[in-house]
Order: C-alpha cells, then structure tokens, then sequence
C-alpha cells in the first residue's frame, strides 16, 4: 500500500467510531480529508461537524455535511484528526498544517480523541518535526528569544504563512522532547503565545496507525 492508500484506510477505519446522530470534531490534513470523504457516506445519519479549519469546513461543505458553530454545540462526543508525530503514550506533534490553535480547541472540547496517521508518524520520542507554536505577530521576536532562552532549540519563522486567526507560526527546530507535558506548559506560560503543537496535557484515546499490512488500533 502507498503511503496515500494507507491514510485512506485509516480515514475510513474511523467511521467506526461515528454513531448516528453524533455531531462529528473534523481536523485537517490530508489523512482527516479521507476522513471527510468517507464521512460523506452517512451525511444523512449525522447532526453535523465541527471543523477545525477553514480548509476542512470548505470540503465538508461540499460534501454536503452542516458546518456547526463550536459554540452552538453542547456535547462532542468524537474528533477525528491527524498528526504529525505520534509516541507510545498518544501524545502527539501537531500543526505542520497550521491549524493546531483551532485543532486543540476542539479536541479539547471532544470525549473521544480518535487519531489517525500512516505508521510513519509513530516515533519512540517526539521532537524530530519542528514544534509548531501559533504567536501573535506583534510578539515574534520576544516569544523566539524566550524559547531559545527557556526551552532551546531553534525557532524558525513559517515564511508567507498567516493562520485562520490571522497570527504567525515559529517552527522549532532541533528539540528533543523528554517531557512533554512540561514543555506543552512552558511554552504556553511565554506572553504572546497563542497555542503550541504538543497535544500532551490532552493525548488522543485511540490511536489507528494505517500500515502495510492494514490499521492497527493503538490505545
Ligand atoms: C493536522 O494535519 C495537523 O495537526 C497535522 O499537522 C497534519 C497531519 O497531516 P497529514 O494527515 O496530511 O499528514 O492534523
């Protein structure tokens, strides 16, 4: 199977978790869009989705499927996303599509934290792919000297690239992280930062890694 075909088989494997009558937490990326369009299948069994970008509102629009607002919606029973790195504990980098702000929220608000990626992302210690960190532009400078200062690595601004919230992305570079639920938390102590990519405090419950040989349920 090709790397693709592996992220649609998990896209699809995660329709198991969708009862009818559930609103749906949508992430983003190219394995959550196999999601979507599996998803499609049972348009008419479901109450809808909350999405996480602006990009996966759009697909599931054309889909068909009701884009709620997270603020009208009182219970998220599932949220469906991708990684990209996932460890043993399901602990999780996020944001390479620089979603992870709206991605956190709703995986926040969900009961259930269905992960899913191709068998590349799980890695014995996260830290290999750049930290994504959403800062408010006017604290660029000051949020990169205070990783370099606080946490190490090297901080790396995501040229040509604002998000949804119309803020800037640091990518840190060189970081191995021993602890992350520490790390998650110092990073959010720094004035000027929005969010950061570690979903650590909040892991996925279930992990379905796609794989030569199928999808593997990790939890
Ligand atoms: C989102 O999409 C992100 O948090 C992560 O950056 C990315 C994974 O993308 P893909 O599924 O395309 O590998 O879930």
């Amino acid at each position: 199977m090709s790397a693709d075909e592996q992220k649609r088989a998990v896209g699809r494997a995660a329709l198991d978790y969708v009862k009818p009558g559930m609103v749906v937490g949508v992430g983003t990326g190219s394995t959550v869009n196999h999601f979507i369009d599996a998803l499609a299948e049972r348009r008419d069994d479901i109450a809808g989705a909350v999405s996480s970008s602006e990009a996966s509102s759009a697909r599931l629009r054309q889909h068909g499927i009701e884009v709620l607002d997270l603020n009208s919606v009182s219970d998220l029973p599932i949220y469906v996303d991708g990684a990209d790195e996932a460890n043993r504990f399901l602990q999780l980098i996020k944001g390479g599509g620089g979603a992870l702000t709206r991605e956190k929220i709703v995986a926040s608000a969900s009961r259930t934290f269905v992960c899913i990626a191709d068998e590349s992302k799980l890695v014995p210690a996260l830290g290999s792919f750049p930290l994504p960190v959403e800062v408010i532009p006017m604290a660029r400078g000051l949020v990169a000297r205070q990783i370099t200062k606080r946490i190490g690595g090297r901080p790396v601004l995501r040229q040509s690239f604002t998000t949804d919230n119309g803020n800037i992305i640091l990518d840190i570079h060189d970081l191995q992280i021993m602890e992350p639920i520490k790390l998650e938390s110092t990073l959010n102590d720094i004035p000027g930062v929005v969010c950061n990519g570690l979903f650590a405090m909040r892991p996925a419950d279930v992990l379905l890694l796609g794989g030569s040989e199928g999808v593997k349920t990790v939890t």
